[in-house]
């Protein structure tokens, strides 16, 4: 059966993907790249700042020694690649990639592209799962980009306002006026393994999907919708700033205010001025996901994240599908997987990943369906501002 999640709203529907601020509406494939272009600004003036622009030279690609162990993989080959992406320095990001063995399928190899590489999470289990299935699988650890941060504690275990770390990463100093957040640094470190990829011919770069989880995937969920080289966009368990939605907070939630007062780095100094004014903004999460649009955009969720708010996201999909209608693709090319349980990127999470690439590069039927929602009300309703769901209880 399905369930009826109860949102706290703000007093205003999401802000219409389809009318331009100087009040035009969008009638044409032009107008919508049009359209698209504000999106993105507005989403970097307001939520995740400038995102710094990519190298003028192409990046120097080298393979290094040792090659990684692939242990308890069989059907993997993993090879250490470090890209330089500026011509005047040594500054690197080193890039882990597995390819299927020959027997499995040849080459180049249709590629997954995670940046959770400072989790170490991507186990051989993980490995064995995209390489048995023929998939590259490509790892970086995006925090070598910016770092993260954590605002501190007192004693009392309130975070403590106005500490912020210096900004002296390389991206940081090469561009001290753009105003980026860690977010928007690790989108950008996506789309330089990118660039990687292109130069790594193992690798198929027409068929990339970029992915991530939590913080990771709100960065893979950006990096895909502003970089358009990517063929597919999978973000898992991303909640604020990612999948879900400011504007649709469903029971149990990440505010706003939480995010910006524990993670102050994450997004443009601006974004905190929307702590308890969610009404006042401009945008939401269908941006992203309309930016990607045609190209799919996948959104995994765990049913018991309420953290994540995967109702919220449900919201914002049903929102940007109208992009994916608009410009002639299919509706479930806005697609979402729901699996039990709580926060992570698992195994199933990534089973669903891949059958959605065999689905879209292959045609292969999948055993789940990418409209599927397990909740009521989260469509048409709250998308035209006729929102009846009950506001949080006092
Ligand atoms: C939480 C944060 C979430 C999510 C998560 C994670 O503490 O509030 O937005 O990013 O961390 O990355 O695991």
């Amino acid at each position: 059966m399905k369930s009826k999640p109860e949102f706290k709203t703000f007093g205003k529907a999401l802000p219409d993907l389809f009318t331009c601020e100087d009040g035009t509406v969008v009638r044409t494939a032009a107008d919508w790249r049009r359209r698209r272009g504000e999106l993105r600004r507005i989403l970097e003036e307001h939520c995740f700042g400038r995102m710094p622009p990519a190298p003028d030279a192409p990046p120097r690609v080298t393979q290094v020694q040792p090659p990684l162990s692939h242990h308890g993989a069989p059907s993997a080959m993993g090879q250490r690649h470090v890209t330089r992406p500026f011509a005047d320095s040594d500054y690197g990001i080193e890039l882990g990639v597995y390819t299927p063995c020959l027997k499995v399928a040849p080459g180049p190899h249709p590629t997954i592209l995670c940046g959770d590489g400072c989790w170490q999470r991507v186990t051989p289990e993980y490995v064995e799962l995209v390489t048995g299935r023929g998939y590259a699988l490509c790892v970086f650890d995006r925090t070598t980009t910016v770092p993260d941060f954590m605002a501190p504690r007192d004693a009392s275990g309130a975070f403590v306002a106005g500490v912020r770390p210096a900004r002296e990463s390389v991206l940081e100093r090469r561009h001290p006026d753009l105003g980026f957040g860690a977010i928007a640094a690790w989108a950008w470190g996506f789309s330089r393994a990118m660039d990687a990829i292109e130069r790594i011919p193992a690798l198929d770069a027409s068929r990339v999907a970029v992915c991530g989880h939590s913080r990771g995937g709100k960065a893979s969920l950006l990096a895909g919708a502003f970089d358009e080289r990517f063929a597919l966009v999978f973000t898992n368990g991303s909640g604020s700033g990612g999948s879900g939605s400011w504007l649709f907070q469903a029971r149990g939630a990440e505010p706003l205010k939480w995010i910006v007062e524990t993670f102050p780095t994450w997004f443009c100094t601006r974004f905190a001025d929307y702590a308890d004014a969610e009404g006042d903004l401009p945008f939401d999460s269908h941006f992203l996901k309309a930016m990607c649009a045609p190209r799919p955009v996948v959104s995994s969720e765990g049913l018991d994240d309420l953290w994540a708010n995967p109702a919220g996201a449900c919201v914002t999909h049903a929102a940007a599908r109208k992009v994916y209608e608009f410009l002639g693709g299919k509706p479930e090319h806005a697609a979402m997987h729901f699996r039990n349980g709580g926060h992570g990127h698992f195994i199933p999470d990534w089973t669903a990943m891949l059958d959605y690439c065999d689905l879209h590069y292959f045609g292969k039927p999948i055993p789940w369906d990418p409209l599927y929602t397990p909740y009521e009300s989260c469509g048409a309703g709250e998308l035209a501002g006729l929102v009846d769901c009950e506001t949080d209880k006092p």
